[in-house]
């Protein structure tokens, strides 16, 4: 019964169907299933159908546009849910997370972004095609002990390595952890550019600013 619902969830972002997305995501809820569990088991297998096809030449920008607002749809009933289960715990450090000059690609890096703010983590988000210069200002300004950078493409990816060379020379990097996420990067990636950790998705990514902050 909860296979079936959630392999329902991801059939409507194949087929392009926000308002049956938010409708079936709405169910699951009523019915006991986590909010995490939607995300991962249903709308993340849905996206990676539609990525895999446009990739392949089956599927068109307008299929990952619809496919985007699907999770949009969806993500907007389950953002106050994954807060809501916020752990009562401390502050437990301040981070500033966007996606890199370039990239618009926002639906991984707002998940990463929900999590870290529902495990008590203060969380300025630059939102996307951020340029270097506004994350060093803003590192600056809040003093966040952690820099979240997001890149989905090829061609984007190697912002992150311009960002913490500007990090460097505003004297900035060895106030900040910079940790590093998105698609198209691994943790191989994330040593060759210098940052501090990689992490594969959102759950990963509170386990890493965590460790990385010795809590
Ligand atoms: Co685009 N896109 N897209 N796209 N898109 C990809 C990334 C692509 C892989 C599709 C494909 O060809 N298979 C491909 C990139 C190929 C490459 O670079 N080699 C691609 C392309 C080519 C493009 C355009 C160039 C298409 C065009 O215009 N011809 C264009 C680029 C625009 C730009 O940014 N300048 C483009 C546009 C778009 C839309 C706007 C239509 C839309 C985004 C809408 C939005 O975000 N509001 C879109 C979408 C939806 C996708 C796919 C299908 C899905 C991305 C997504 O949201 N996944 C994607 C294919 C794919 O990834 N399978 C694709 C779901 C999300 C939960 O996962 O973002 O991976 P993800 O985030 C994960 C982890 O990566 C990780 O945790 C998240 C949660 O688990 N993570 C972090 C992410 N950031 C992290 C940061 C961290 C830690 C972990 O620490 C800081």
């Amino acid at each position: 019964m909860e296979n079936d619902l959630l392999s329902l969830i991801k059939t409507t972002l194949i087929d392009g169907d926000p308002e049956r997305t938010a409708t079936l995501v709405q169910q699951a809820l009523s019915e006991g299933l986590a909010p995490l569990a939607i995300v991962e088991q249903g709308l993340v297998p849905g996206m990676t159908v539609v990525g895999d096809r446009f990739a392949s030449g089956e599927y068109f920008l307008p299929q990952l546009v619809i496919a985007a607002r699907c999770m949009q749809a969806a993500m907007d009933i389950l953002q106050p849910e994954l807060l809501r289960r916020q752990e009562a715990v401390a502050r437990a450090g301040t981070v500033v997370i966007g996606t890199v000059k370039g990239d618009i690609h926002e639906i991984g890096k707002n998940l990463v972004a929900t999590m870290l703010s529902a495990a008590g983590f203060q969380v300025f988000d630059l939102g996307v095609n951020v340029p270097g210069e506004q994350f060093v200002e803003k590192v600056r300004e809040t003093g966040a002990q952690i820099l979240g950078l997001s890149a989905l493409l090829t061609t984007t990816m190697t912002e992150q390595r311009e960002v913490i060379a500007a990090l460097e020379q505003a004297g900035l990097r060895d106030r900040v952890k910079v940790i590093i996420g998105g698609a198209p990067v691994n943790q191989r990636w994330a040593e060759s550019i210098g940052a501090d950790g990689y992490a594969e998705d959102a759950v990963g990514a509170v386990a890493l600013a965590r460790r990385l902050l010795g809590r």
